[in-house]
């Protein structure tokens, strides 16, 4: 044991009306929810770099966060690890995330960063293997060093392309040898910052190879989880290529990859978009392509991607629907890709923060589920598009204008618009909260 989190005890459950900070409300693993056990459905997983990697710095001032595994050594790096599962203990969650770059000291030449992100994943695997949490996905952080400043596959400068190519097999390799679920690529710097230097239609092109690749090598290699892209509008570049759910469709149609590749969607991100989080849930569902989710919440003034704790149970909730009705996750899951804020110093702030985002997920998950069970919702949208169960209309859409034409002057068709009932449905949804 280290002393990080010396005095704090495992989270347990002792329901909604309990007083302990240190214990969960709503978050009751073995809790049947729609026949599935609580975990099963949330598949919680703890995001390393924002919780064991991040310093606490912010524009205007850097380090906040004090923390003893803190440098660029392998001891530390083993010492992080031994507190980030001592974390993840604590809180009883079954799934972590990982990019190279968090574990890892950077090494002088990319054979040794990759020596060193091999040791540490043995000693992750010692870790799981003694009964810790399984990995939910890896990924590669190709966009905080300075190499990767124009972007990593849509760089200007092949010798960038081939260092992320390479750095992506080998947390791929990582992924797979800890049995990881999935494998994320965020576009990090996968923009531009003017459009005065970007030649876009090669960047692209780099970018559909990059991912044809990926999904070449998974095959290859017999890695069963799913590669996911996880899109977001801006920041850090001023415009990314992955801009929301509907326009990575468009790109993995493009390349053939439709099937391939689902979503990881992230809260914050679908914000930025313009969009809820909701929104990007329902679009992925729709296409076939939902995955996982990174589960955060923005400040709404700032309108950054200031990567909070959720702490909004009507939100998780509405998020949550979607994810039943997209019938739940199978490999994806929810992952708090979330942070402290700078000012939060303590090792209890840290715990506590995940409890909370924890809880909320749980509640939101509760509410969910009586939404999707009472079937109230789903009935009055059924009824709005009934007319459609009629054959006439529903064979409307494989006629032609013309018979369309034909058949509105035949039958006097002349419509008579109905309520959609909007503020019904919404004071309906409050009932489950
Ligand atoms: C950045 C972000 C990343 C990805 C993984 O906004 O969300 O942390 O989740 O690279
Ligand atoms: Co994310």
């Amino acid at each position: 044991m280290t002393k990080f989190f010396a005095d704090i005890p495992k989270i347990q459950f002792e329901g909604p009306d309990g007083t302990n900070e240190f214990a969960f409300k709503h978050y009751n693993p073995d809790e049947i929810v729609m026949g599935k056990r609580m975990e099963d459905h949330l598949r919680f997983g703890i995001a390393y770099w924002h919780s064991f990697a991040w310093p606490g710095g912010d524009p205007f001032g850097g380090q906040t966060f004090d923390r003893p595994w803190f440098g660029d050594t392998m001891d530390l790096a083993r010492l992080k690890a031994d507190v980030a599962f001592e974390m993840f203990d604590i809180l009883g969650a079954p799934y972590f995330c990982f990019h190279d770059a968090d574990v890892r000291p950077e090494g002088a030449t990319f054979a040794e960063s990759t020596d060193n992100l091999n040791a540490i994943v043995d000693y992750f695997a010692q870790k799981m293997d003694a009964g810790g949490p399984k990995l939910l996905w890896g990924t590669a952080n190709l966009f905080s060093h300075r190499r990767f400043m124009s972007g990593a596959a849509t760089n200007p400068d092949p010798d960038v392309f081939a260092y992320s190519a390479a750095t992506i097999k080998t947390c791929l390799d990582a992924t797979m040898k800890l049995g990881g679920e999935n494998y994320v690529l965020w576009g990090g710097r996968e923009g531009y910052e003017t459009l005065l230097n970007t030649n876009m239609g090669r960047e692209r092109q780099q970018a559909g190879a990059m991912l044809q690749m990926v999904v070449d090598y998974k095959h290859k290699i017999g890695f069963k989880g799913a590669i996911l892209i996880e899109p977001k509008p801006q920041e850090p570049t001023k415009h990314q290529y992955d801009y929301d759910v509907a326009t990575v469709y468009g790109f993995l149609k493009d390349f053939g990859l439709e099937g391939e590749v689902q979503m990881n969607i992230e809260q914050g991100h679908a914000i930025l978009a313009g969009h809820s989080f909701e929104h990007e849930l329902a679009v992925a569902r729709e296409l076939g392509i939902f995955g996982s989710i990174d589960m955060n919440r923005n400040d709404y003034q700032s309108g950054w991607d200031t990567d909070q704790f959720p702490n909004n149970i009507p939100e998780a909730a509405l998020a949550y629907y979607e994810v039943l009705r997209a019938g739940g996750f199978t490999t994806g899951g929810t992952n708090f890709d979330a942070k402290l804020r700078r000012q939060s110093l303590d090792p209890e702030d840290l715990i506590l923060a995940h409890v909370g985002g924890m809880d909320v997920c749980a509640a939101g998950l509760k509410a969910a589920a009586a939404m999707v069970e009472d079937g109230a919702l789903e009935e009055a949208r059924n009824t709005r598009y009934a007319k459609w169960d009629d054959s006439q209309n529903a064979e409307m859409l494989k006629s032609d204008l013309s018979s369309i034409e034909a058949r509105v002057r035949r039958d006097n068709i002349n419509p008579d618009p109905r309520s959609g009932r909007q503020e019904r449905l919404e004071n309906l949804v409050n009932r489950y909260l």
